[in-house]
């Protein structure tokens, strides 16, 4: 019986490696059960009544040749702490947001990132967009920490931003709870929300640290006093 459970365990731990070795991406659906769901996302709408001054909201943007956010230590620091932006259309001239708080947030990217709809996540209130197969071209483009430390650029991209023509897109809806699996190269995007409808996601990303060397240029690194949390220890990682 013990040996029947680990042989199907194994054998779905498999076809989700392959999937994720093809696509770069899998769907897990009821990776959350819906009150996990609901918990995760009231913890969300209590930070949104905690958000900065609307003169002091960063917005994300990968394109953006002005670049904003690389201009200030905000990133830099969020490495152990929450750190909320904004995507480039959700905020009026003045810094006010165009919608409530609570359905504008959203999060960024690397190795293998865990994307949990805390609601359903469809084309219409933006769901995920991939390019499936991206990630087998390798990274096409990295944020890094500015070696010039004379800068005021705290964060710079090694290359201009890649234009990916909208047919290599598949959009990738999911109900409430489910997990979507992304291999840190893989391209990926979400549209502007149009809907009444909020589409909440808890998102998080992992690294692997044993035998692996964590590139001293990327943008994030661990902070003097905030190691970055193992998700699991094991002996290979002592
Ligand atoms: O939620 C989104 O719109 C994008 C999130 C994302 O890029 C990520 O979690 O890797």
């Amino acid at each position: 019986m013990f040996n029947c459970l680990l042989e199907n365990r194994c054998k779905m731990y498999e076809s989700i490696r392959e999937k994720l070795d093809t696509d770069g991406y899998v769907v897990m659906e009821e990776f959350l059960w819906p009150e996990e769901c609901d918990e995760l996302s009231d913890a969300g709408l209590e930070f949104t009544t905690e958000l900065p001054d609307a003169d002091q909201r960063t917005v994300f943007s990968t394109t953006d040749a002005m670049n904003k956010h690389a201009k200030d230590t905000y990133f830099f620091e969020s490495n152990d702490k929450i750190r909320p932006f904004f995507e480039e259309a959700a905020l009026n001239a003045d810094g006010s947001l165009k919608v409530p708080a609570n359905v504008s947030l959203n999060k960024p990217t690397p190795p293998i990132g865990f994307w949990i709809a805390l609601e359903d996540a469809t084309v219409q209130n933006g769901c995920l967009w991939i390019a499936a197969g991206s990630h087998k071209s390798g990274v096409h483009r990295r944020m890094l920490r500015n070696p010039d430390t004379e800068s005021k650029e705290l964060m710079i991209y090694d290359k201009p931003a890649p234009i990916y023509p909208e047919s290599s897109f598949t959009a990738v809806p999911v109900s409430k709870g489910s997990c979507i699996i992304l291999h840190g190269h893989v391209v990926h995007k979400s549209a502007v929300n149009k809907s009444d409808k909020p589409r909440p996601a808890y998102t998080f990303h992992v690294i692997e640290k044993y035998n692996n060397q964590y590139a001293p240029e990327n943008w994030l690194q661990e902070g003097e006093n905030a190691p970055f949390q193992n998700l699991y220890t094991t002996m290979q990682m002592m």
